[in-house]
């Protein structure tokens, strides 16, 4: 009888042994990591929405993160997702339709732009944002990219305020209200209609609600040391 309970006990040990060993084996496997390291989820990832009048490429972090696939027309909405790092800046080209050598959108008319941006972190185009005309018209007249535009480490300081400006003066087309663009306002330069290819910058320092993400080897999330 003794015999036996000594028997029994060993026995659930080490289907409790077996059952822990197999659970920390699925845990690890569901986070796709090594142990001791923690890797991004889709979970940890935000949305970005942008819809440009007409075509935008986005950078974040000085990485290309997002090409319009459409050149200028129709207008439609990119969104992409995004594993964030903050500090994050965001850097945007954006050109309106315009024939690069006229200036001019549709045959001999001079047509409008605009841009509107929205992060999931909470981060929306607004006039905290920067903008620098490149290239504007008619007459037309261009200046080169500043080089190193699109890092986190330009000095965008001497970059006009954004300028903001109605819903109802840039007119969205229909993909514009089949998104949820609540908060962001459109921006361009001071001109909205001879600026035709313009940059703009952001920089977010922490998120507006969702926690802090980053994947350099230096950041402690919830316990866990993440190492290189
Ligand atoms: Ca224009
Ligand atoms: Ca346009």
């Amino acid at each position: 009888m003794k015999r036996h309970r000594i028997f029994t006990g060993i026995v659930i040990g080490a289907v409790l042994m077996l059952s822990a060993g197999v659970y920390s084996r699925t845990s690890q496997q569901q986070r796709g990591a090594q142990p001791g390291v923690v890797k991004p989820e889709m979970a940890d990832t935000i949305t970005a929405t942008v819809y440009a009048d007409n075509w935008l490429a986005m950078y974040i972090n000085g990485k290309l993160v997002a090409v319009d696939p459409i050149d200028f027309l129709p207008h439609n909405v990119v969104k992409v997702d995004v594993l964030p790092e903050y500090p994050m800046t965001i850097a945007i080209v954006a050109k309106d339709n315009a024939d690069p050598k006229t200036g001019f959108e549709y045959g001999n008319r001079v047509g409008d732009a605009g841009i509107v941006v929205k992060f999931s972190d909470g981060t929306v185009s607004n006039a905290a944002w920067k903008v620098q005309r490149i290239s504007s018209g008619p007459p037309v007249k261009t200046i080169a990219f500043p080089t190193g535009w699109e890092l986190p480490s330009f000095d965008d300081s001497k970059w006009e305020a954004a300028t903001v400006y109605s819903t109802q003066r840039v007119n969205p087309k229909k993909p514009y209200y089949d998104y949820d663009f609540m908060g962001a306002s459109f921006v361009w330069t001071t001109d909205l209609d001879t600026d035709n290819t313009i940059l703009l910058r952001t920089n977010v320092e922490k998120p507006g609600w969702s926690k802090r993400w980053n994947t350099k080897p230096d950041l402690d999330i919830s316990g866990a040391q993440v190492k290189s």
